[in-house]
């Protein structure tokens, strides 16, 4: 399978036939997104290295996969995702302040402090609940799609997952489903180089993974992930495949990990210091401001501008979001689960109360 690239690594057209049609604004709209991504990386990391909130992961090197294909869909369009995807969810809409509040789990946090920080939900987006356990998004993504054919809708689902989740046995049964019954849905396969320490060299003996699809009886395709434009012009096309009933795509973007796999690993122990700064040539950032500004909406001035004002709007959603109450009420604890509570979580939620209370008057002669 040969690699699709629109933009080359200096930001220049290298296949003119391909270029989207996009207006400036929303080329504009895309890079904004692609660098707060990486400023709120920055910042966000620090933040978990000062203590403010207890995981991060960051997707430096990897914007132009979070931010293209989300572009390419409709907003009625379904997205499933693993835990490095926080710009495609951001993108989509969802408001940083609700970021920041899920990511200190405070009393505002949408999923109630139940969540590791970073595992965002967004009904109202389609923006289905992150999944860390590796692979299990996959067949979720099918059954969304095979739904709305059901129904006879016309919403599609991309799924996101890493070259590590080619490896679970999710996979296979999501592709097979999918490719069998023609499910209108996107596999966006960010392929990173590792999945933790294991580098992509022995997650598998095959020399792509574009090329899994061909077994699945489905479309694969290989595509620069670091190429903005291309991550436009393949995600479209697969979503207007699957819309036409012409069955699933297998897309692997091709991309690399440039920081740790989260704040809690430390890649110097497993992998080349220098392997990242080969990267830095192909940044998806870089090629796609080089594009920007020659088509003259973008300068170094708007980019200076954004970070004077992103650094402003940082600074006040923190001191709201460590305003709000640190936890969400004990007693929510019991809640969402049942429709309407059985007596024996109703005892267990009266006994909490009980114990608290008998703490709380401990606390105090203490
Ligand atoms: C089923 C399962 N096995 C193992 C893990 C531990 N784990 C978390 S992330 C990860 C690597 C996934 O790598 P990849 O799919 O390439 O995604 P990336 O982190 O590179 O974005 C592993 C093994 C897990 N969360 N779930
Ligand atoms: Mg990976």
């Amino acid at each position: 399978m040969e690699l699709l690239r629109i933009l080359d690594p200096d930001g220049k057209v290298c296949r003119p036939e391909l270029e989207p049609a996009i207006a400036g604004a929303e080329l504009r709209r895309m890079l904004e997104a692609m660098l707060e991504s990486s400023l709120l990386d920055e910042r966000l990391l620090r933040f978990q290295r000062q203590g403010r909130i207890g995981f991060y992961l960051t997707a430096w090197g990897e914007e132009a996969t979070m931010i293209g294909p989300v572009w390419a869909l409709r907003p009625t369009d379904w997205i499933f995702s693993c835990y490095r995807e926080q710009a495609a969810v951001l993108f989509r809409g969802y408001p940083l302040r609700t970021m920041m509040c899920q990511l200190y789990g405070n009393a505002e946090d949408p999923v109630k402090g139940r969540q590791l920080p970073v595992h965002y939900s967004a009904r109202d987006l389609n923006f289905v609940s992150v999944s860390s356990v590796v692979g299990t998004q996959i067949p979720h993504a099918v059954g969304m799609a095979l739904a709305a054919k059901i129904r006879g809708r016309d919403d599609v689902g991309l799924v996101y997952f890493g070259d590590g989740a080619t490896s679970t046995g999710d996979f296979h049964v999501a592709c097979n489903l999918a490719a069998v019954h023609k499910a209108p849905c996107v596999f966006l396969l960010r392929n990173n180089g590792w999945a933790i320490s294991t580098p992509r060299a022995i997650q598998t003996a095959t020399a792509t993974l574009a090329q899994k699809a061909v077994a699945y009886g489905m479309k694969g395709v290989l595509v620069d992930g670091n190429d903005m434009l291309a991550l436009i012009h393949v995600v479209a096309e697969a979503a207007a495949r699957a819309r036409a009933g012409e069955g699933p795509t297998l897309i692997e973007a091709v991309t690399y990990r440039r920081g740790a796999h989260t704040s809690s690993d430390d890649p110097s122990v497993y992998r080349e210091p220098g392997e990242p700064k080969a990267w830095e040539a192909s940044d998806p950032i870089k090629r796609f401001r080089v594009y920007c500004e020659a088509k003259r909406v973008w300068s170094r001035d708007d980019e200076e501008r954004l970070r004077q004002d992103f650094a402003g709007r940082f600074t006040a959603l923190v001191q709201e979001a460590e305003a709000v109450p640190a936890r969400p009420p004990l007693a929510s604890l019991f809640d969402d689960v049942y429709a309407e509570r059985p007596w024996h979580i109703e005892e267990q939620a009266r006994e909490l109360e009980a114990k608290v209370k008998r703490h709380d008057a401990t606390s105090v002669r203490a």
